[in-house]
């Protein structure tokens, strides 16, 4: 295949294996990320590998999740990540700066680099043309001790656009449409290149805003090029030194094409609770809306909130709503004010917050009971917005604001004239809240302070020879990490304490699910899970594998599953495990024991399949899809184990 641009870049970094699809390469990483929610855990698991200092090019701590202050856990672990970054060599982004994707686009992003980040939507730097994949925290950490990172090498699927948007179009509506296309698993074991005349259409925060709704398609990555339009941006960001023109070639090949006419799309939204349940604006128009909110690492760019604020010149928020923004960036915030435009959102009646995830993640911001909430977020899913049942709709900020003027559902296109924006070509930077890494000497003197909460890291046993245990619970398709372990402002504090989080396990599913656990474990057994199409798709919190580890669960049998979810479950000792036949999946019921013999020698064979004994039903096959390392971590019990045992 003549290379495309992701094949170049995955060339240029490649440590091991071969770029087929499905075969398991490793490349270099040259940055990471983290962000508090799965920092803390990352930085535990970080610590116990003992080197002294990161080995990447750059490595940035950012707190933008957990940043609602109800006691001291979200704070300790402020502290404990601030003091890890200063031991360590890592730049950290304090409570405030803003959103990990949007803070690392204006200040770090560099075009042919690879980022690892310890959040699904690390993609969005994909927007200045950088290979960026979301992982879990575990393999962030290897990253920052100069392992490569194992993948799957992905099909490479070439998006060309052409044609220009119509007035009030913008680059969600594309991603929407993108989504109804690939729904929310179509896009797992690919990476999205775009390409075209259309690509021009768009400026970096937009092509990031694509490169982050990928994710949401189960894609491995999205990229784009980098081109004049990228070295405008960083011109304006005053990093011009970093660019490098970067495109695929007109002979390039792809595994799949898909064509997209940017003139034919319209204001799209994804309905009620799940990002790909996509309709037309129109379809849905008129329908009351109590909450509608701007933000979030898709849509919270100057431009599109410069887009707000100028509608907002001519229009007032409507009595019933409550319009909240949420700024992206500190960077955003102070340009925003620089422009006048903050006080046009102040004016119209807007509610603005501080710069970070909030409502994104359940932290504030929970709409009213059986009240429709509009939001620009990247996912929908449901009871994630704090409220249960909720009534999310994902939208642009277009039609954001139009719905938040009329207080229905509207069209933005019925607002008339769209407004002209113009964007500065150089920003305001300010980056007074980034903390950079302390030199080798200073670093080394750093205490590191831990709360009360922060609990050490627990050993996992390896894997036995015969397992025996309990199927304790069934789901359908489509379950999300947000099912397996919620996030939340009551839970979210309890992501560096994995005994106090493990009692959330499954608990929107099953409410009793810990208690049950407690009881199996007593009488040594295993739990097993057994699971539909997708499942684990979303978030890439290693705590959605990580607490169930801990609470006794050793495989999860299931039709499909999404990529990080995968290998969180691989790197904490679960084995996962897909029905040779998907029938079997109505063969098991909650309550069946079962009995695997032999499963250590199993997996050190190479097999390709097990069989699974259930008590009074008789067995069925399994299929094990793994590679050797990744064999060898199940055996060992977690990939911390393997490390030690290998001695790295
Ligand atoms: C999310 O959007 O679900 C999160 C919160 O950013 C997660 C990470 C987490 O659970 O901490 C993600 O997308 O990976
Ligand atoms: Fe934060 Fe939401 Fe983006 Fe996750 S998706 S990083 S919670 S803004």
């Amino acid at each position: 295949m003549k290379p495309n641009l992701t094949y170049k870049i995955i060339e240029s970094h490649l440590v091991s294996g071969k770029m087929i699809p499905g075969e398991e390469i490793a490349i270099k990483i040259d940055q990471t990320l983290t962000q508090d929610a799965t920092g803390t855990m990352t930085y535990l698991e970080f610590e116990t590998i003992g080197i002294k200092r990161v080995r990447t090019e750059l490595s940035v701590s950012y707190v933008d999740h957990n940043i609602l202050q109800t006691d001291f856990k979200n704070a300790d672990d402020h502290r404990y990540l601030l003091s890890v970054a200063q031991r360590y060599g890592i730049w950290f982004s304090k409570p405030g700066n803003g959103i990990c994707h949007q803070v690392h686009l204006e200040r770090f992003a560099i075009p042919g680099k690879t980022l690892l980040g310890s959040d699904s939507h690390t993609p969005t730097a994909g927007g200045c043309s950088m290979l960026a994949i979301g992982a879990g925290g575990l393999d962030v950490a290897m990253a920052m001790a100069g392992k490569p990172f194992y993948l799957k090498m992905p099909k490479v699927v070439g998006v060309y656009l052409y044609g220009k948007f119509k007035p009030w179009v913008s680059a969600r509506d594309l991603a929407l449409y993108l989504l109804s296309k690939f729904t929310v698993k179509g896009g797992v074991g690919k990476i999205l290149e775009y390409f075209g005349p259309g690509v021009k259409e768009l400026s970096v925060p937009e092509r990031a805003t694509l490169c982050n709704l990928g994710t949401e398609m189960g894609a491995t990555s999205s990229i784009f090029p980098s081109d004049e339009i990228t070295l405008a941006w960083l011109r304006a960001q005053e990093r011009e030194k970093d660019f490098v023109e970067l495109s695929s070639d007109e002979d390039s090949q792809y595994d799949e094409i898909i064509e997209v006419d940017l003139s034919k799309l319209e204001p799209l939204c994804a309905c009620p609770s799940s990002p790909d349940k996509v309709k037309k604006v129109v379809e849905e128009a008129g329908k009351p809306v109590s909450q509608v909110i701007v933000g979030s690492c898709a849509n919270s760019s100057l431009k599109d909130l410069l887009m707000v604020a100028k509608v907002l010149e001519k229009h007032r928020v409507h009595p019933q709503v409550s319009l909240e923004i949420n700024p992206g960036s500190l960077q955003v915030l102070e340009n925003l004010v620089a422009l006048s435009a903050f006080q046009s959102l102040l004016r119209g009646g807007t509610r603005v917050h501080q710069c970070g995830c909030l409502g994104c993640i359940g932290m504030g911001q929970a709409p009213p009971t059986n009240a429709i909430s509009l939001r620009t977020f990247t996912r929908n899913f449901p009871g994630r917005s704090g409220t249960n049942p909720d009534f999310v709709y994902l939208i642009s900020p277009e039609t954001a604001v139009a719905s938040a003027i009329r207080g229905v559902i509207t069209d933005p296109r019925e607002l008339g004239d769209p407004p002209q924006i113009k964007l500065p070509e150089k920003f305001i930077i300010n980056d007074s809240m980034l903390i950079p890494p302390l030199p080798e000497d200073e670093a080394q003197k750093v205490e590191i302070i831990r709360g009360p909460n922060i609990a050490p890291l627990p050993s996992f046993d390896p894997l036995p020879q015969d397992l025996e245990g309990i199927f304790l619970l069934k789901v359908e398709d489509h379950i999300t990490t947000d099912h397996i372990m919620p996030a939340g402002a009551e839970i979210l504090p309890l992501r560096s304490n994995l005994p106090a989080i493990s009692k959330y396990v499954y608990k929107n599913l099953d409410p009793d699910f810990f208690r049950k656990a407690l009881e199996i474990k007593e009488k040594n057994l295993a739990i097993g899970i057994v699971g539909g199409e997708n499942y684990g798709q979303g978030s890439s919190r290693e705590h959605a594998a990580l607490a169930p580890r801990f609470l006794g669960v050793r495989i999860k049998l299931v039709k499909s599953l999404a990529r990080i979810h995968r290998s969180n479950l691989i790197n904490f000792g679960i084995l996962p495990l897909f029905f040779e036949n998907k029938e079997d999946y109505n063969k098991i019921e909650v309550g069946d024991k079962f009995l695997i013999r032999n499963l250590r020698k199993v997996l050190e064979s190479g097999a390709k399949k097990l069989e699974i004994t259930i008590e009074k039903k008789g067995s069925l096959w399994a299929l094990i899809d793994l590679t050797e390392r990744e064999r060898a971590c199940i055996l060992a019990g977690s990939l911390l184990n393997l490390a030690k045992e290998e001695n790295l």
